[in-house]
């Protein structure tokens, strides 16, 4: 009997093992992108989402800074149920509200202070300050945890899709573009052009 038990100790010792092994040899692939614009500046700064796939909350901390007067990053895409701590860098006071959605305002705060903000629900939320009218950025909450946003030059990468065929929406803050669909397979880097133009 209890040469029995120790052979089903084995034996689940050995799946295990088996079980993480396969896990870590399970591959991922990768989406590598590109913004096209007419104007070269409009190719930054682009959020590109997979529709169908990474849904779920996130428990992630991030920051969003006031300096030089703007807010830094002017675009910040995060998955729904992540904090934004708003941080004030400059010597001036800053306030930081939003038009949009909850309609927070999270007042006015000097230099070292900030403030926090978790967003639950998806969408585009302007964030403005009530000291410096031209203040401007864009929190984007997503529905999924696979989102990248494009640099200077429009390029970008979505890293560690298992895979699939994938839906690509994309958001700018003055132009638009249709979803595309891409295939990501096992080790491989899919590459993708997204064009953007009037937004719809
Ligand atoms: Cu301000």
């Amino acid at each position: 009997m209890l040469r029995m038990k120790w052979l089903v100790v084995v034996a689940l010792a050995a799946f295990t093992l088996g079980a993480g092994l396969a896990h870590a040899q399970e591959k991922t692939g990768e989406i590598v992108g590109s913004i096209v614009a007419p104007v070269p500046k409009h190719r930054a700064n682009a959020i590109v989402h997979v529709k169908n796939a990474g849904s779920g909350t996130s428990t992630a901390k991030v920051k969003m800074d006031q300096k030089g007067l703007i807010f830094v990053p002017r675009v910040l895409p995060i998955q729904k149920g992540t904090t934004v701590e708003f941080t004030n860098s400059d010597p001036t006071g800053h306030n930081v509200f939003t038009p949009d959605g909850d309609k927070y305002d999270l007042g006015t705060w000097p230099k070292g202070d900030s403030r926090k903000y978790t967003f639950t629900k998806a969408g585009v939320f302007r964030q403005l300050c009530r000291v410096h009218d031209d203040m401007i950025a864009f929190i984007v909450v997503l529905d999924t945890k696979y989102f990248a946003v494009s640099d200077k030059n429009g390029q970008f990468k979505l890293s560690g899709l298992p895979p699939g065929d994938y839906t690509l929406s994309t958001w700018h803050e003055k132009l638009g573009a249709s979803d595309v669909t891409v295939k990501v397979t096992a080790g491989q880097a899919a590459k993708v052009d997204i064009t953007l133009g009037a937004k719809k």
